[in-house]
């Protein structure tokens, strides 16, 4: 377990004191894993692993300095991608959990409960269902998609940033695939943070911004189930009003590197500034994240391939081009309250010192 250590509270802007990681300083990889098979997808962003089965490493001697290893790995690439994994939905929850509290998340952050999970669900309120199905009967971004907006590009997102606290990592298995296509895109935001020049990034580090997932209110009523007002993980997570304020620019902790945190599915705001100048930068901070396919990688999912994301630090976007039946199963944990320390460092910066 990684020691706590009070954080210098000089150097930081936003968190919250119920919230803060266990780690003040990031982890180091120990080279557990180098005994796996693993190839690089894309200089910046993706990793996939040959014969790694994530219920063998649960029951593994090594467990913890396995687990705690490839959050190391995770949160520096961003996104790894395990193939044919034989795991059953009460292991990958007790994975997530060995794998938040590895990386440190605060004592009170478990695993995430989605306000639209049904209540008394087969799979237990932390697994979210995610179905094809209930995407049509929903509307969700399929009915977005359509009608709203012709660009897929709408969906780019990460999870649940309208929770005061969000989540470190998600762990996502798709068992029923259709015959081709439900592809998924992921994207750097520290590497978007290294596309911006330092006076700009200097600015964004000053402000905050407002996510807000007001919709969910229409979605749980087209779906018919009630919102899920009770804790949602962590005692900070609750109630009706799905909104935060976070940094626009955070530290990951596991790795120390900054990354830009606004996002498409949830930022509604930049705060401090008009309305108009909030627009102008969401815009382009949105085009740098969606026009920069060096900074992304697209996974083409086989049967119960699952991939585990940092939620902190990537993006993430569904492909709706298919008219089969495609489900998998999602667990998704909660870390720290989100803070930029500015004394951290970009991931560029970081890399070149090592080299
Ligand atoms: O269906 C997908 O590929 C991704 C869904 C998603 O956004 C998630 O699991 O968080
Ligand atoms: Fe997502």
């Amino acid at each position: 377990m990684p020691t706590v250590i009070e954080q210098d509270r000089t150097t930081l802007r936003g968190g919250h004191p119920e919230a803060r990681p266990r780690i003040s300083r990031p982890l180091e990889y120990t080279g557990s894993l180098d005994t796996y098979q693993c190839q690089d997808l894309t200089p910046v962003i993706g990793r996939e692993y040959q014969g790694l089965q994530v219920a063998e490493i649960l029951h593994s001697a090594e467990r913890d300095q396995l687990i705690q290893d490839l959050a190391v790995t995770i949160s520096t690439r961003g996104v790894v991608f395990l193939r044919d994994q034989n795991v059953t939905p009460q292991q990958m929850r007790d994975f997530a959990e060995r794998l938040t509290q590895l990386a440190g998340c605060p004592e009170s952050s478990g695993l995430h409960v989605h306000p639209l999970t049904e209540e008394g669900s087969e799979l237990g309120d932390q697994i979210s269902v995610i179905s094809s199905e209930k995407q049509k009967k929903g509307g969700g971004l399929t009915h977005q998609l359509n009608d709203v907006s012709r660009l897929a590009s709408a969906g780019w997102h990460t999870d649940i940033s309208f929770e005061r606290v969000p989540s470190d990592y998600a762990m996502l298995k798709i068992h029923t695939l259709p015959q081709t296509g439900g592809d998924t895109l992921w994207a750097s935001g520290y590497e978007i943070y290294d596309r911006l020049s330092p006076e700009m990034a200097s600015f964004l580090e000053g402000l905050t911004a407002t996510h807000d997932a007001s919709f969910f209110h229409e979605e749980a009523r087209r779906l018919g189930n009630p919102l899920r007002r009770s804790l949602r993980g962590s005692p900070l997570n609750h109630g009706e009003d799905l909104k935060a304020v976070h940094p626009v620019i955070r530290t990951n902790p596991v790795t120390g590197w900054k990354s830009v945190y606004v996002n498409k599915g949830f930022t509604k705001r930049i705060n401090g500034v008009t309305k108009d100048e909030s627009d102008v930068l969401l815009q382009y901070l949105f085009n740098l994240l969606t026009q920069n396919h060096d900074a992304q990688i697209r996974f083409k999912w086989r049967k119960n391939d699952m991939a585990i994301w940092d939620n902190r630090s990537t993006w993430h976007c569904a492909t709706y081009d298919y008219a089969g039946t495609r489900t998998g199963d999602r667990v998704c944990s909660l870390g720290e309250a989100p803070y930029l320390d500015i004394q951290s460092q970009s991931r560029r910066q970081a890399l070149s010192e090592t080299q």
